[in-house]
């Protein structure tokens, strides 16, 4: 049971731990040694986070006390890591740091690797709260090796979760997305091991009478749990609601569940459902309050819950008869509504029906908020992602492919000709005295002339042929299937338009601007993808050195 209650601590489900050490402080089990320093270090934690630092401050005394009795070297930094944490809450943070330095020498010393991770992790919380997130980023990425390597999936979590908080909030959004990317996998990893793990740990001593009853307790939770984590860790809206859909029945009756993704600026919701396994979409329809449920929902931020449709309709509704309401076919009977809020705005609603009356109870209401949490945060999640993933594939300025993707494009194109055979062509393209026309014109000019040189790229390369914005004034053009010759006079034919453009400028004054281009056809004897791209840059500082506007083969040098 004492296990259990540290899980739930891990959980950060500080009222079920605290329910669960009750329970074992009232049953007055004797706790002996290395137990008592558990409990207390458990207990400690709860105050910290639920209760107050005093009592927290209290029970990691009461461990330096048994310390004079045992062997304290395996508790020691994991104590110093929670007194850490104490401070931190106080403020004293010259203490706390202190106090994580010591928890962090204490687990080098005698080896904790586990101890170790923790201490860097609730480490970092401090240097976060504190603004320094120089210093998280620090501690968070020492901790992350070891975490991986002994596969300590808790902090890993916690830490791949922060770094992606941090890289938000600072708008590196590649960074951003690579933890995001990790943290919702580990989630995955996470919600396999708990459940094999723990339910192991509870079956092992399945035969005490207490342990069976917190058992169930522990299925109910790990249940809505476990689901929350499957919802979680998906980063895509339609997923969301095709796990959600299949999982609800194990929780409650349902013979119909939706969600209506709430839109405030025209004040109307989009109905999505799951049917046959497809999502299908209904609406939009307009929010007025008095004539549907999921405007009263929104309007008044408050939960539904309807035991029976015919005589309850009217609490909510502005309808003198069942017959006015539009989507009332006789259909369901109990109903229950719950807003889905994220940082204070309603994002939208989620609602479970039945078509039998006095289904639902306030429990049933309760496990459905807890859903409607999870789903708002893995749809917060799953759109942060959709932006962060399309500012990563594409470049903001010119719409072209970031450099990132098309690296990653050349590289696949260069592993087929390594397996096929078949041919690829790149070019390297960089605009020629790019700088003066910045000097001379601003860079609002030239940023405009970058888009003007981006679309005559695009317009006059194949459908199958790939350009990415490689640096500043560079542009990686990849040609599959393509020989050198098709693919020079490609890249002549782009030239030759490019400098044949007439830039419009101020006063009036037309400029023309030309470009240098490097081409390379790819090569067995080529190693990988990024030895190609320099044979590409080697002809293109050719074709700078020779004359600029013109273009060069890497063959003809
Ligand atoms: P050359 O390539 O012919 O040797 O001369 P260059 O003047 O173009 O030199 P270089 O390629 O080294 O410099 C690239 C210049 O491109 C520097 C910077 O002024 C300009 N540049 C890079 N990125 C942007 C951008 O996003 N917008 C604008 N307006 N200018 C950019
Ligand atoms: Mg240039």
């Amino acid at each position: 049971m004492l296990n259990l209650g540290i899980g739930y601590t891990q959980l950060d489900d500080f009222k079920k731990a605290k329910e669960i050490l009750n329970y074992i402080k009232v049953r007055d089990f004797e706790l002996v040694g290395e137990s008592k320093i558990t409990f207390a270090q458990c207990l400690a934690e709860i105050e910290i986070n639920i209760g107050d630092t005093d009592k927290a401050l209290d029970e990691i005394n009461k461990i330096y006390e048994i310390f004079k009795e045992i062997n304290e070297e395996f508790y020691i930094s994991e104590t110093k890591k929670i007194e850490a944490m104490i401070y931190c809450k106080l403020g004293d943070y010259e203490k706390a740091n202190k106090l994580f330095k010591e928890a962090y020498d204490l687990a080098i010393k005698f080896n904790q690797s586990f101890e170790l991770c923790n201490a860097l992790v609730k480490w970092s919380d401090m240097f976060i709260k504190i603004g320094e997130t120089d210093k998280a980023i620090e501690k968070i990425k020492e901790s992350i090796p070891i975490a991986e390597e002994y596969e300590f999936y808790q902090p890993l979590r916690f830490s791949y979760h922060k770094l992606y908080s941090i890289y938000k909030e600072r708008n590196s959004l590649a960074e951003a997305l690579f933890y995001l990317e990790k943290y919702t996998n580990i989630d995955k990893k996470l919600y396999n091991f708990q459940n094999s793990q723990w339910m192991a740990k509870l079956d092992a001593s399945h035969n005490e009478r207490e342990a069976n009853l917190y058992k169930i307790l522990y299925d109910k939770t790990e249940l809505l749990s476990s689901i929350g984590k499957k919802i979680i860790s998906t980063l895509d809206e339609n997923n969301i609601l095709k796990i959600i859909s299949n999982e609800i029945h194990k929780l409650m009756k349902r013979d119909s569940f939706s969600i209506a993704l709430y839109d405030e600026n025209k004040n109307e919701v989009m109905y999505k459902y799951v049917d046959d396994g497809k999502i299908n979409l209904k609406g939009p329809v307009k929010i007025n309050e008095g004539n549907n449920f999921t405007g009263y929902c929104i309007n008044h931020r408050k939960d539904i819950l309807i035991q029976n449709f015919d005589s309850e309709f009217k609490k909510y509704l502005n309808i003198n008869s069942v017959e006015e309401y539009p989507d009332k076919i006789g259909k369901y009977s109990s109903l229950m509504y719950t807003p889905m809020i994220l940082k204070d705005k309603i994002i939208g609603i989620m609602t479970v029906q039945a078509k039998d009356s006095n289904v639902y109870t306030q429990n049933d209401m309760n496990t459905l908020k807890v859903l409607s949490n999870y789903v708002s945060i893995a749809l917060d999640n799953a759109n942060s992602y959709k932006k962060m993933e399309s500012i990563a594939i594409y470049d903001n300025l010119t719409g072209l492919l970031s450099r990132r993707e098309i690296l990653k494009i050349g590289s696949a194109a260069f592993s087929q000709f390594r397996d096929t055979g078949q041919n690829v062509t790149i070019a390297m393209v960089d605009i020629d005295k790019f700088k003066n026309v910045n000097d001379t014109y601003g860079h609002v000019e030239g940023d405009r002339i970058l888009r003007a040189i981006t679309e005559a790229i695009t317009k006059n390369i194949r459908k199958a042929d790939f350009a990415g914005r490689y640096g500043g004034d560079e542009f990686l053009l990849v040609f599959p299937n393509t020989k050198i010759d098709k693919a020079k006079s490609i890249a002549e034919r782009v030239r030759k338009l490019i400098f044949n453009k007439k830039h419009l400028v101020e006063k009036g004054e037309r400029i023309s601007v030309s470009v240098s281009i490097g081409v390379y056809e790819v090569e067995l004897e080529d190693e990988d993808f990024v030895s190609c791209v320099k044979k590409a840059d080697v002809a293109l500082y050719q074709a700078k050195s020779i004359s600029r506007n013109c273009v060069v083969s890497y063959s003809e040098i």
